[in-house]
């Protein structure tokens, strides 16, 4: 494109840029302009030529700012058809080469394959791993599809195949050159003929078997996803979720929302039980239970299977974040938790195991074994955990352990029945945690507030109150 043609628009989006900083023309804003030029036309079909017409800059500024609407609803961003600072930093995310759709999940025209027995044929191999790895990636990679729909995958090692497998950089004959190291990890074509439903693998990457970047049965699990006529999905915990994040490939489930779009193609699977898949939490769901409540220097976390909500005290804004983005090695399913403020620390627990958080950092030298606070060894795993003071309580069935935090012991005369202990909290405790002398608890849908002073439940809600819910 000529610098000629650019000008008109590089000037409108200059315009808008130059209201959030009121310095002319630095670099950094001649940067950004071209961000939101390139990005809107690789992904949201932005003309590349804008006329240097009044008329037509007139009509290009007003499908600018749609185009920025539609990428910032997408995204779940504030829509103002402005390229604001979340935005840019959205943009500068990389991603692939298959434009973002607003509906649902569905490659644009609905395109998919009228034969349910599909073929694919590994054309060429990564050098990082052994091709046993590669084949048991994609086979799997191929299962996770085929276990939720009528579809199935042969492999075939000649001839014509459905679905083609190939790594392959930079400039490979598609017009969607790859980029050498991170990026854009991979691209796939809708199901059709010829280049139809094939994978290409940027060979640049490190391609893992691993939790290390990049797992290649995850990233072959996605593309598939675009062989198959997925597009990508708002759905933050969902496969097709445009940005690559990281999952157990031993354990992993597909996605109730990728189950729910493969089947709107193919229909159901022809088993007998049909297979569910984990959903992603919503924050204003009334049927929403937490696993474990704790504050964090001031912020308030809820943990929920493999995500967990962030609550600034002061904001409104409550964020929805994955465990494994925060914390590597930390499991989903967080049980209970609890900060000891006087020593700036925050435990985790799941089953017999505890993990310390100073800040977001996990401290050497965990997990380790709950033993260590004094509990017998048929004490599996704890509901709920709080501490005040010098104590820290433990809730387990019906049942609530005091610890000391000086001396370090479990105290005598625990445990105790959690209804003696704090009555008006009659029923198991999801969990709880402590706010200007209350406990605030966690019971099924519902939060029971109780005052340290008034040793009484003073308050009792629906929980989704914390998350900023009406
Ligand atoms: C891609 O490269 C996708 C592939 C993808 C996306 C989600 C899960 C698995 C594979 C191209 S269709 N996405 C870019 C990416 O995630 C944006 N890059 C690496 C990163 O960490 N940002
Ligand atoms: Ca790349
Ligand atoms: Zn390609
Ligand atoms: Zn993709």
């Amino acid at each position: 494109m000529s610098g000629l043609k650019m000008l008109p628009l590089l000037l409108l989006l200059h315009v808008w840029l130059s209201k959030a900083s009121p310095v002319a023309f630095q670099p950094k804003e001649k940067k950004n302009i071209e961000v939101v030029q390139n990005y809107l036309e690789n992904f949201y079909q932005l003309p590349k030529r804008i006329p240097i017409t009044e008329q037509s800059e007139k009509y290009s500024t007003s499908v600018i700012v749609e185009k920025l609407k539609e990428m910032q609803r997408f995204f779940g961003l504030k829509v103002t058809g402005r390229p604001n600072e979340e935005t840019l930093e959205m943009m500068q995310k990389p991603r692939c080469g298959v434009p973002d759709t607003g509906d649902f999940m569905l490659t644009p025209g609905n395109p998919k394959w009228r034969q349910t027995n599909l073929t694919y044929r590994i054309i060429n191999y990564t050098p990082q791993l052994p091709h046993t790895s590669v084949e048991a990636a994609i086979e799997k990679a191929f299962n996770i599809w085929s276990g939720v729909s009528p579809l199935t995958f042969t492999k075939t090692s000649q001839g014509e195949a459905d679905i083609n497998i190939d790594f392959v950089e930079r400039a490979h004959g598609d017009n969607s050159p790859f980029d050498g190291p991170n990026g854009i990890l991979a691209h796939a074509f809708q199901p059709g003929p010829g280049l139809g439903g094939d994978a290409h693998f940027d060979a640049e990457e490190t391609w893992t078997s691993t939790s290390e970047n990049y797992n290649l049965f995850l990233v072959a699990a996605h593309e598939f996803g675009h062989s198959l006529g997925l597009s990508h999905s708002t759905d933050p915990g969902s496969l097709m979720y445009p940005n690559y994040a990281f999952s157990e490939p031993s354990t992993y489930s597909l996605p109730q929302d990728d189950i729910n779009g493969i089947q709107a193609i193919y229909g159901p699977s022809d088993s007998p039980i049909q297979p569910t898949g984990p959903s992603t939490p919503t924050a204003c769901d009334p049927r929403l239970t937490f696993d474990a409540v704790t504050t964090l220097r001031g912020e308030i976390l809820f943990f929920k299977d493999k995500y967990f909500w962030r609550r600034h005290p002061q904001l409104r804004n409550v964020e929805l974040n994955f465990i494994s983005l925060f914390w590597p090695s930390l499991p989903t399913g967080i049980q209970a938790a609890y900060e000891d403020s006087y020593r700036d620390i925050v435990f985790l627990f799941k089953g017999n195991q505890y993990w310390a958080l100073s800040g977001y950092d996990i401290q050497q030298g965990f997990p380790q074994n709950i033993s260590n606070y004094g509990f017998p060894s048929n004490v599996r795993a704890i509901d709920a955990a709080v501490s005040h003071e010098t104590k820290t309580y433990f809730f387990i069935n019906n049942q609530v352990w005091r610890y000391d935090n000086e001396r370090r012991s479990m105290e005598p005369g625990y445990p105790q029945s959690i209804a003696s202990t704090f009555p008006g909290i009659e029923s198991r405790v999801d969990a709880v945690f402590q706010r200007d002398n209350f406990f605030i608890f966690f019971s099924g849908p519902r939060y029971y507030a109780f005052s340290l002073n008034g040793h009484r439940v003073t308050r009792v809600d629906r929980s989704i109150l914390w998350l900023n819910c009406r």
